[in-house]
């Protein structure tokens, strides 16, 4: 849909006061209003709402590991652990318990407060589950906040890791509705939904949000977001990830997204949905200070630290530390 189609975003509330009740009922037309904002607008607003909830100057910090690389039946086309693309990343198995907690220790000193395991799986078989949960306990008797990304989940296996312990679960919708299909065949939206649902029932917290930067449209955007927004209760953590091109993958070669659009994206992400986390997620290797500044400045509250992703490249701690001492950026 064309933005011209779209309607007058509607007017700021004259203090956008913690009260105001959060909104699960936006139209993709209100949405796309926010997008087609003046630049400065939509970041006033954004700041407006973020500040509402939270500290403009705290950033939760977590850390990712990769306890199962590669392999991945799914065919996902912006992944480099898919088996169906060839990319060089060699499968692994699942990692030992003892292995994990020695990472998690590291990441504690390094200043994380949550530490997010993730497994190259459609789901995790029955003979997995022991494993993960011993990792659960183990992590969160470290002190930090748990968080697994292990895919597709039944209602069973959420209920066994809220028992263990597990404070986050990240699932992503990854795109809208209608642009899924391009993007992933092996799975649908559905089912998607369907863990979101299983993980919310066994009340454990949802970190849920997608990729941009694939070769959607705005609309596509607005649509994904919306679909966040209007999920029964916000996810508590919406990571926002900038498509990492990785060559061997069938979206290596995209045409690169206008920065600002991200910007944009991030900033109305935070407007949908103020009292959650939004997370700067991957693609910050590639962004410079500038950028990184202005994510924040859209209401960016929460970063993956440490030098690896999963598979692929995130900032070194050293200008981590030096970017978010310029910035005035304290950890959570
Ligand atoms: N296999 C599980 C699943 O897909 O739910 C968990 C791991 S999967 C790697 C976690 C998320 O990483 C994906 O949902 C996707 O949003 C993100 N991701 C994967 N490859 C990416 C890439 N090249 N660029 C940006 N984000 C990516
Ligand atoms: C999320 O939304 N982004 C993270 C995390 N959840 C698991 C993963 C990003 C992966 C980027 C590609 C890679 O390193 O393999
Ligand atoms: Fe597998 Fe997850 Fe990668 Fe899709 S995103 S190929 S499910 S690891």
């Amino acid at each position: 849909m064309s933005t011209s189609q779209a309607t007058q975003a509607p007017e700021p509330k004259p203090q956008a006061a913690r009260s105001t009740p959060l909104r699960h009922d936006f139209t993709v037309n209100e949405v796309e209003a926010f997008f087609a904002l003046p630049f400065a607008d939509l970041i006033f607003r954004a700041q407006q709402a973020h500040r509402s909830h939270f500290d403009p100057n705290r950033v939760q910090m977590s850390t990712l590991l990769s306890i199962k690389t590669g392999g991945c039946p799914e065919d996902c086309k912006y992944c480099p652990q898919s088996a169906v693309h060839d990319t060089g990343v060699a499968a692994t198995k699942l990692m030992a318990v003892e292995a994990v907690l020695e990472d998690a220790r590291r990441a504690k000193q390094a200043g994380a407060s949550r530490f997010c395991m993730g497994a190259a799986w459609r789901n995790p078989r029955e003979r997995d589950m022991a494993q993960v949960c011993e990792m659960v306990e183990g992590v969160r008797a470290l002190g930090l906040e748990t968080c697994a990304t292990l895919g597709m989940l039944t209602a069973e296996q959420a209920e066994r890791l809220a028992a263990a312990g597990l404070d986050y679960y990240n699932h992503n919708l990854d795109t809208s509705p209608d642009f899924y299909g391009t993007i992933i065949t092996t799975r649908t939206y559905e089912e998607r939904l369907r863990t979101l649902a299983h993980v919310r029932d066994a009340g454990i917290h949802v970190c849920c949000g997608g990729i941009v930067g694939m070769g959607e449209s705005r609309a596509h955007r607005a649509r994904l977001l919306t679909t966040l927004a209007n999920l029964p209760r916000h996810p508590e953590s919406v990571p926002i990830n900038l498509l990492v091109q990785v060559e061997g993958t069938p979206l290596h070669g995209t045409a690169a997204l206008d920065p600002l659009e991200f910007v944009r994206t991030l900033a109305v992400a935070r407007l949908l949905m103020p009292a959650s986390f939004v997370r700067l997620s991957a693609g910050r290797e590639q962004m410079s200070d500038e950028m990184h500044a202005l994510c924040f400045l859209a209401g960016a509250n929460s970063v993956f630290i440490g030098p690896k992703l999963l598979t692929t490249d995130n900032p070194q701690r050293a200008r981590d530390q030096d970017l978010f001492e310029r910035l005035g950026v304290e950890p959570l």
